[in-house]
């Protein structure tokens, strides 16, 4: 192999470090789950292009510190795949952080232990989310499309009349640990916090996590809500621009940022997701892309589409425009896709779809780099 052949040559090796050098561009992730993720993580160095795995250390409960024999573990079977891993989603954020109570500074001293311990093993960037008790939800994980394939659905009549408390419903997305009893608490707890407490609380946690997070390299990437509108009474805040740029002012620094997911924020037709990552990635706020698509329907309904724009509600191609315009040089990952192909997986995150997502944003931003001058 000739030690210095450039990217202009033809035939040459693909060289990935020379690649980001020359373009100073996009980093391109996919999530692992670890060892019991049906899909092996050397499929994943299989896709061309791939730089990073975006993994966590699972099984630990939220608020606990992560041992570092677990952290290098997965820093290690990365890099016996060929791959790196330097983006961490998520580190959870304990239910009593998000509540204000008094327990919070022991979870926030833990958490700041995970941020120092994931710089020590290479990680850079950490994805987290807000979201009171429920992370993403859907109303159906197997709808089935035209074409044989299957997707996830939020329909908001699915959802009418459900009642989280009765004890007989769990959704898709939900941590299905918790127990009736324990859901109670919680919504009795939410029920006394306002939207204003619950930002404060926000505040409060980034007073204490960032400055450590500056110190020791590490990008924090707030996860919007999914979708981005309150459910069961429960609030949300990181729904829209107007939220965002709030987010993005309780603590003005690049190392309280976002990870942008364009199916989460492109739920609501009210968001430009185009406009809004023009403006972030502009501002050096955004760390984290999560790329996905959706078709949005009448009310509040969606589902999840392939990632193609024609597929879906948003514009992949002037998505990938605006960010490669800006310079974004931060991480993506092909967010949730379909089932194809007679894939069983875990929802959402099967390989085949994803990797097709994968490829064809690496496609869009080749195109982009090298018609550079063009534009
Ligand atoms: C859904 C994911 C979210 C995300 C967390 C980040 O597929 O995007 O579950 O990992 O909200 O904290």
């Amino acid at each position: 192999m000739k030690a210095d052949i450039g990217l202009k040559g033809q035939c040459r090796p693909f060289r990935m470090a020379q690649w980001h050098h020359e373009y100073r561009t996009m980093k391109m992730t996919f999530r692992w789950y670890g060892e019991s993720d049906p899909v092996k993580i050397e499929y994943i160095k299989q896709i061309p292009g791939m730089h990073s795995i975006v993994s966590a250390v699972y099984g630990v409960p939220a608020g606990e510190v992560w041992s570092e024999a677990s952290i290098l573990h997965i820093k290690n079977r990365a890099g016996k795949a060929g791959l790196n891993f330097e983006v961490v989603e998520s580190v959870p954020v304990h239910e009593d952080i998000k509540l204000g109570k008094p327990s919070r500074d022991l979870y926030i001293a833990n958490y700041i232990e995970n941020i120092k311990r994931l710089s020590k093993y290479g990680v850079r960037c950490v994805c987290y989310n807000f979201m009171p008790v429920f992370d993403w939800t859907r109303t159906q994980l197997d709808k089935m499309n035209a074409d044989g394939s299957t997707s996830l659905v939020y329909y908001a009549e699915q959802l009418k009349g459900k009642n989280p408390l009765s004890g007989d419903m769990s959704l898709p997305g939900w941590d299905s640990s918790y127990r009736k009893e324990d859901l109670k608490i919680l919504f009795d707890d939410y029920g006394k916090l306002t939207k204003e407490d619950l930002w404060s609380n926000l505040e409060y946690f980034l007073k204490a996590i960032i400055p450590v997070a500056e110190r020791y390299g590490i990008k924090m990437a707030i996860h919007p809500d999914d979708p981005p509108w309150d459910i069961f009474g429960l609030p949300r805040l990181i729904t829209d621009e107007k939220n965002i740029d709030r987010f993005l002012k309780l603590y003005d620094s690049k190392y309280s940022g976002l990870t942008f997911c364009t199916g989460s924020l492109g739920c609501a037709k009210s968001n430009d997701v185009v406009q809004m990552i023009d403006k972030y990635s502009k501002a050096e706020r955004i760390h984290f892309m999560h790329i996905r698509n959706v078709r949005l329907l009448d009310g509040e309904s969606f589902e999840e589409s392939a990632h193609y724009s024609p597929c879906g509600s948003l514009d992949v191609v002037e998505i990938c425009k605006v960010l490669h315009k800006n310079g974004f040089d931060g991480y993506i990952r092909p967010d949730h896709g379909r089932m194809i192909w007679d894939e069983i997986g875990k929802p959402g995150y099967g390989l085949y779809d994803r990797a097709l997502g994968a490829m064809y944003i690496t496609g869009i931003f080749e195109t982009l780099n090298k018609t550079k001058g063009a534009q």
